[in-house]
């Protein structure tokens, strides 16, 4: 399928969180369908991929990030350039969780915007005798953001088709509705511009009246 004349269907996703919790995993689990074991500390990944959500085709562009403090000089310019964001956390590590807010005012910071789309995600879930953070405190500031939350597992394949797709429906949502406020932002111009050309045409009319009565002694008779 070709997507020369559908740019607006290509989407740049982000996915972020601290070091260790299984970023990596989890999009090599989306794109390949199989489990990474081993850990090797990410600079910076790029994956492409089509995909089917509710009956529309997407190209997805992945930026897999470093997790690791040595590397987040980069991530304001990936954050500039990304569509959709991804902050994940491993359930069985609190400060990962702790850090999520870091991430999200980040991308407020860089985006200059107080709401974009993204997804809370709290990996690992199949560690559940390790488990640190409840599924209820991952709602909660889920809720707090008002963005939906997924548990998920790359080792078990919980939740990672539904945490791709459901990112895809949030920036859908987000491009509609910044349509509908860019055209109310017009209609509010042009209803201000109405106005300024009717103020306008009353002042010639009055300048017009004035000219003639004092250069005709009348007023003009249109
Ligand atoms: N049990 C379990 N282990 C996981 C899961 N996801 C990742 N891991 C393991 O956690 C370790 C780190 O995973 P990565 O995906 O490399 O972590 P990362 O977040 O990409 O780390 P950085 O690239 O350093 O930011 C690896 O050994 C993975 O096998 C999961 O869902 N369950
Ligand atoms: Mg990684």
């Amino acid at each position: 399928m070709s997507y020369n004349n559908s740019s607006n269907k290509r989407l740049q996703l982000v996915v972020l969180g601290a070091g260790g919790i299984g970023k990596t995993a989890l999009v090599i689990r989306y794109f390949q369908n199989h489990f990474v074991e081993e850990y090797d500390p990410t600079i910076e990944d790029s994956y492409r991929k089509q995909c089917m959500v509710d009956g529309s085709q997407y190209m997805l562009d992945i930026l897999d990030t470093a997790g690791q403090d040595d590397y987040s000089a980069m991530r304001d310019q990936y954050i500039r350039n990304g569509s959709g964001f991804l902050i994940i956390y491993d359930i069985c590590c609190r400060s990962s969780f702790e850090k999520c807010p870091e991430f999200f005012e980040q991308i407020q910071r860089v985006k200059e915007l107080d709401s974009f789309p993204f997804v809370l995600i709290g990996n690992k879930v199949d560690l559940e005798s390790q488990r640190q953070v409840s599924t209820v405190e991952g709602n909660e500031l889920a809720k707090y953001y008002n963005v939906p939350f997924f548990e998920t597992s790359a080792k078990n394949k919980t939740n990672v088709e539904e945490c791709f797709s459901e990112l895809v429906r949030c920036i859908k949502r987000h491009n509609q509705q910044s349509k509908r406020d860019e055209k109310n932002k017009n209609s509010d111009n042009n209803e201000n511009n109405n106005g300024n050309n009717k103020d306008k045409k009353q002042k010639l009319s009055l300048k017009k009246k004035l000219f003639y009565s004092i250069f005709c002694g009348s007023n003009p008779t249109d």
